[in-house]
């Protein structure tokens, strides 16, 4: 049995313990610790609850009373310390968290794209408008869509027109991008319009025009009906676009396997003296035709590799190719 007396000194000594302890718990972590000892399901005060079946029946009345009203006060003075210790986390926040909108702004830069992409893009475009599809293919490719199906067998002296890098006995780095048209022809029946744009890799002497790393977009038009006049007619329409007025442009004769007849085209710009070599072009050879299973005598078509890094030349007055391979920030950014 436990007596009144009893139970007032354990209700005064968690009073006591209460009074003492509670002011300093000024971190969040320890008033936790601190409910949960006292207030927590198996704290000091509901122990005192649970004795209640040891007190005389006589004073139990008066015992639950007592205990109720420490927990009462123990609960109160708890939810005190606890809101004046987040008031004073919250005031601590809001002066760390202050912000001197005086200090100057921090700058970020920002990218933009480099003019190869450009002016690969403004090509894209306006193939795009007269109805040109665009495709790409492997950079890798094999002897076969880069030289045979291309009417350049093995031994054809015109392989060494493109120095090219090899990868292992059958597979090379496409020195241009014309085995796409290839590719292409395989998936499609005539008529067909596309571009194709790509990286393509020689094993050529770097000068201001030459890089062993560069940009082509193949055109491919087959139909019924087309002749060199068409070529000449899509090539005037483009280069009025791309380049604007005051520009010339110079057909002259050139070889490929894969058409006949063949032409080089070149550019000059107003204030130029020199001309530039822009692209390869001709008319679909009947033996390339006939290899993906078109009917020669019913389509013909015309094609030509254009050179992206040139195109960029004459439209930005670069004189040397290596320009566009530098990480140079001040030539660059003269392109935003
Ligand atoms: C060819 O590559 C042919 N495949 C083009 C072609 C396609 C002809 C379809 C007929 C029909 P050529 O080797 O001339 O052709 O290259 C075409 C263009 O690529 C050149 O006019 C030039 O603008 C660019 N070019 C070639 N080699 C380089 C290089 N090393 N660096 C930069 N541009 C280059």
């Amino acid at each position: 049995m436990i007596g009144l007396p009893e139970l007032r000194q354990q209700i005064d000594q968690i009073e006591h313990d209460l009074e003492q302890r509670l002011p300093q718990l000024s971190e969040q972590d320890a008033l936790e610790s601190f409910r949960v000892e006292f207030l927590g399901r198996k704290g000091r005060i509901p122990q005192l609850f649970k004795q209640m079946g040891q007190v005389d029946a006589e004073f139990r009345g008066e015992a639950g009373r007592l205990i109720n009203e420490l927990k009462q006060r123990a609960t109160a003075d708890f939810e005190e310390r606890d809101l004046a210790n987040r008031t004073t986390l919250r005031q601590r926040q809001l002066v760390s968290d202050q912000v001197d909108l005086s200090l100057p702004g921090v700058h970020r830069a920002l990218g933009h794209l480099h003019p190869m992409t450009i002016v690969q893009r403004e090509i894209e475009s306006i193939f795009m408008k007269m109805g040109f599809d665009v495709a790409t293919g492997p950079e890798i490719e094999t002897e076969y869509y880069n030289f045979e199906a291309l009417n350049i067998p093995a031994d054809h002296p015109a392989r060494a027109d493109w120095d090219t890098y090899y990868i292992g006995e059958t597979h090379l780095l496409r020195p241009h991008t014309s085995p796409v048209q290839i590719r292409v022809m395989e998936q499609t029946e005539p008529p067909v319009r596309v571009i194709c744009p790509g990286r393509c890799y020689r094993r050529d002497t770097q000068d201001a025009t030459h890089s062993p790393v560069f940009h082509q977009i193949e055109l491919l038009w087959v139909e019924e009906g087309l002749s060199l006049a068409h070529l000449k007619y899509v090539l005037e329409i483009f280069t009025n676009e791309f380049f604007g007025e005051g520009y010339e442009m110079l057909f002259s004769g050139d070889f490929f396997p894969f058409t006949e007849p063949s032409v080089q085209v070149h550019i000059k710009a107003p204030d130029a003296t020199d001309w530039l070599e822009i692209m390869g072009a001709g008319m679909v050879h009947p033996a390339v035709l006939t290899a993906v299973g078109y009917d020669a005598e019913k389509y013909t078509g015309f094609a030509f590799g254009l050179g992206i890094e040139r195109m960029a030349m004459l439209r930005y007055g670069i004189d040397d190719i290596r320009t566009f391979l530098t990480n140079d920030l001040r030539f660059i950014k003269q392109f935003s």
